[in-house]
């Protein structure tokens, strides 16, 4: 792919945007980043470009700009469906998300990991066991750290484990990984695209270009993700549950134990013949310090992957073993008094809720609310009916949450998250929860989940000092 002297317009000004367009400037690009948001509100990252000499738009998004550009290259945060962008296209001119860009400069084989819920931890799981199988390895992409930026650096890997989401998705058109994970699908994002289905269709793409040689590790358990995976070239590879003569893996709750079948009994001669030695050998959970059923299917699939690469299994279980967790996923906090404080700031759709609720035996009480993506909270009705003590909202989405489920468990509302920790506290007992899971994206209180997780993690220890 040629850069040289071609005007390029990278649009959002994230980390993505600054990666890119330091990537392209040093092939000799004529870049300009474009971003919406005024210059104040962008701060230091304006002058971070100026100083790399490469020019902004900002404050709003111009059609001449996009129209005159030779080619249009995408942030993940930047929907494919906005004016300039449609309008680009229609003069004729690419338009192509980062992720694509930085495939197209890549040549080591990329192993992808997408699906509503449980990408990170899976991508972390899966770039552990390679690393301890000794394999060389970048792990990248909407984890935080810009694909571009490998193919932009000096570090040479064996593999590119890279955690994908469905934005990223919608602006692939050559993208194709060796190993793709599809963990499971569930409504999320419906403010950004039009329904579920286009939602769904946008993880399926990445499956899209996948030949006979390339594995598909799939949500055995999942009707949906089978009807929309049927027609896949690649080798289809199976976690959760097996049906028929389907290769990979199922969990009975202290062991993960894998099926492969030899060369006489597949149905396919694909590039997995070293798998079979593998066949009925297990993985032994009894050290894997994650909680929940959710977190064995990511561990499942992660294995599958890392097997399918080449990963011996000892150092598979090694690396399970050892994995402690990614933050802001159901992450224990603290105990006060005997009662379990878990941040799970990262769920921010309704399926999370549910598999974080799930994951406790004992009484919760949950803490939710942010902004809201047009999820259906009505969806909670069920498994909050069963274990939640009582629910806490707080945010833009608090009126609406209070009214989809205030009649399901008693509902307070809270002003702030101490507000909210406070106000849990009053109904607990020991051997009980208190649990964030918002349910919600955190961008009316916060710069990002991580800042909400952060919040409550202080507002628990400040708790604790003023109970003690
Ligand atoms: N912007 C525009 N025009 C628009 C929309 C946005 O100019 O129409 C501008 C905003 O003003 C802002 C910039 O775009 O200045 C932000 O771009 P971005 O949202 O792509 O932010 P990045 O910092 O580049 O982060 C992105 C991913 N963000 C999103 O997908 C929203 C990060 O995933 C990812 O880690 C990073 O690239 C590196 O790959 C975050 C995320 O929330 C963690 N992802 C979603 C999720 O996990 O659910 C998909």
């Amino acid at each position: 792919m040629e850069l040289a002297n071609k005007t390029i317009i990278v649009v959002g000004l994230g980390v993505t945007g600054i990666a890119v367009a330091r990537f392209l400037k040093k092939r000799g690009a004529v870049v300009t980043v474009a971003d919406q948001a005024a210059e104040e509100t962008l701060g230091a990252r304006v002058q971070k470009l100026h100083e790399l000499g490469i020019a902004t738009e900002l404050g709003h998004h111009r059609s001449q700009t996009f129209e005159k550009a030779d080619l249009v290259v995408l942030s993940p945060g930047v929907a494919h469906t906005i004016e300039p962008v449609l309008r680009a296209k229609e003069h004729g001119i690419p338009v192509i998300g980062e992720i694509e860009l930085a495939s197209r400069f890549i040549n080591e084989p990329i192993l992808a990991v997408t699906g509503t819920n449980g990408k990170t931890t899976t991508t972390e799981i899966l770039g552990s066991m390679l690393m301890h199988s000794g394999f060389r390895v970048f792990v990248g992409g909407n984890i935080g750290n810009p694909l571009i930026g490998y193919a932009d650096g000096q570090q040479k890997a064996d593999f590119i484990v890279a955690e994908i989401s469905s934005f990223q998705l919608d602006t692939i058109d050559t993208f194709r990984p060796w190993i793709g994970v599809l963990l499971n699908i569930t409504a999320d994002h419906l403010d950004r695209y039009p329904n579920f289905d286009t939602y769904a269709a946008s993880k399926i793409r990445m499956f899209q270009n996948q030949q006979p040689g390339d594995i598909a590790i799939l949500n055995g358990s999942d009707p949906l993700v089978h009807t929309l995976t049927e027609s896949l070239k690649s080798t289809k590879l199976y976690f959760a549950s097996l049906k028929g003569e389907e290769e990979g893996a199922v969990n009975n709750g202290t062991k993960i134990r894998f099926r492969f079948h030899d060369s006489k009994k597949r149905s396919h001669q694909g590039p997995l013949a070293h798998l079979a030695t593998h066949d009925r050998w297990f993985l032994n959970l009894s050290k894997f310090k994650l909680i929940g059923r959710h977190n064995l299917e990511n561990a499942a699939a992660a294995a599958l992957a890392a097997l399918a690469a080449g990963a011996s299994p000892q150092t598979v279980q090694e690396a399970l073993n050892r994995y402690r967790g990614a933050a802001h996923r159901l992450e224990h906090i603290d105990t006060i008094h005997g009662v379990d404080f878990f941040n799970d700031s990262k769920a921010t759709n309704i399926d999370a809720v549910i598999r974080a609720v799930q994951s406790f035996n004992k009484p919760v009480v949950l803490i939710m609310g942010g902004l809201d993506k047009g999820s259906d909270f009505q969806g909670l009705r069920e498994v909050l009916a069963r274990h939640a003590k009582k629910l806490i909202v707080m945010g833009k989405a608090a009126g609406l949450i209070q009214s989809a489920l205030g009649d399901t468990v008693p509902t307070v509302s809270a002003s702030s998250m101490a507000d909210a920790v406070k106000e849990a506290y009053r109904v607990v007992s020991p051997g009980n929860v208190i649990l964030l899971s918002p349910g919600c994206a955190s961008f009316d209180m916060y710069d990002n989940y991580a800042q909400r997780g952060e919040d409550f993690r202080n507002a628990v220890g400040k708790f604790k000092l003023q109970i003690s």
